[in-house]
């Protein structure tokens, strides 16, 4: 007969993987039928358990809102591979984790539909008022007049800053609503049938709405600033699901409180979950708490993406889908 397996000699078989921040309750159950899994979340001091444990971990999964920054990496002196549940890697230092060789794998493509889809909710949101209204008819206003007009949507510009994977699936949609496209990148991108404009300025200046699909991080950081907003002017609508850091937050704010641009549509946020309070007072504002990819369907095969990266690394030394190198 067989001797019976510990949980402890079942684990020592099993590559230790520790896990930063909560992931999804049947990619967790996943994760620890695979691997020796530790959550660094339960831990009331990291700090000191990565002093005296960071050693043991080999992988390391997490999230693009949980990340893992330099001081994380250098407290995992094995580590291999990580894998992250998301498409965005500025959380991650990404130069960090390379110069040691370390793999990141990440989840792009699968969620370009939900966050394109997420976009131009806020779009039509925005311009037609469709939550302002759903709170004018709970309050009973309706009983006492009708709803201001609102902007019409099809047919006018929509500018994109960032046509990448999921720019260029909001440029689909907004064919659909008949909407001319252009947008702004660092360089043009021969391959799409849109308008470059070099100047994110005279994009937004041309603008009805301005959509924020570009990737976070130092490089993209408060790109669109007071003047960008300025230029986008009391008519022009601002959206952004890409992140927080994209945008200059005060300068949004004033722009709103000074009726510099029409309104926004926002799913991210500088300091997330955080938002500024003044944020909350604007009716001509859409605020959503960082959704666009959250739907079953699509956070479903993000969270396979996370494991088959592990389990494709573990077996082939080689995750299946990897951030580029920086
Ligand atoms: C995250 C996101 O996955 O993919 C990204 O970069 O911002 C989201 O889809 C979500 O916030 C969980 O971290």
């Amino acid at each position: 007969m067989p001797a019976p397996v510990t949980a402890a000699a079942a684990a020592m078989n099993k590559p230790r993987l520790l896990q930063h921040g909560r992931l999804l309750p049947a990619l967790e159950v996943q994760l620890a039928e695979h691997f020796d899994l530790h959550g660094l979340w339960r831990e009331a001091d990291p700090k000191a358990f990565l002093a005296r444990h960071g050693a043991e971990f080999v992988g390391l999964a997490t999230s693009a809102r949980f990340g893992a920054d330099a001081a994380l990496i250098d407290a995992l002196p094995a580590l291999k591979v990580i894998s992250s549940f998301g498409v965005g890697t500025d959380a991650i230092d990404v130069a960090r984790a390379q110069a040691r060789g370390i793999q990141i794998g990440y989840t792009p493509e699968v969620l370009n539909d939900c966050v394109a889809d997420t976009a131009f909710g806020l779009v039509i949101d925005v311009a037609r008022g469709l939550s302002a209204s759903d709170r004018f008819v709970r309050a009973g206003q309706w009983l006492q007049g009708n709803f201001p007009l609102t902007t019409r949507v099809s047919g006018k510009r929509l500018g994109i800053l960032g046509l990448g994977r999921i720019g260029q699936v909001v440029a689909r949609r907004a064919s659909g609503f008949d909407m001319d496209v252009r947008y702004h990148n660092r360089k043009p991108n021969p391959a799409v049938p849109y308008v470059y404009e070099a100047d994110l300025q005279a994009l937004a200046a041309w603008a009805d709405f301005l959509v924020v699909v570009s990737a976070g991080g130092a490089e993209t950081r408060h790109l669109v600033s007071a003047d960008v907003l300025a230029a986008l002017g009391p008519a022009g609508f601002l959206i952004n699901v890409a992140r927080g850091s994209v945008i200059d937050e005060e300068a949004l704010v004033h722009a709103l409180e000074t009726g510099a641009i029409a309104g926004a549509g926002l799913d991210v946020y500088a300091d997330e979950p955080r938002i500024p309070q003044r944020l909350l007072t604007f009716d001509n504002v859409v605020l959503l708490p960082h959704l666009a990819s959250a739907t079953h369907e699509t956070r479903k095969a993000m969270g396979d993406m996370v494991l088959d990266n592990l389990l494709a690394f573990f077996r082939s030394g080689q995750v299946t889908v990897g951030v580029p190198a920086a």
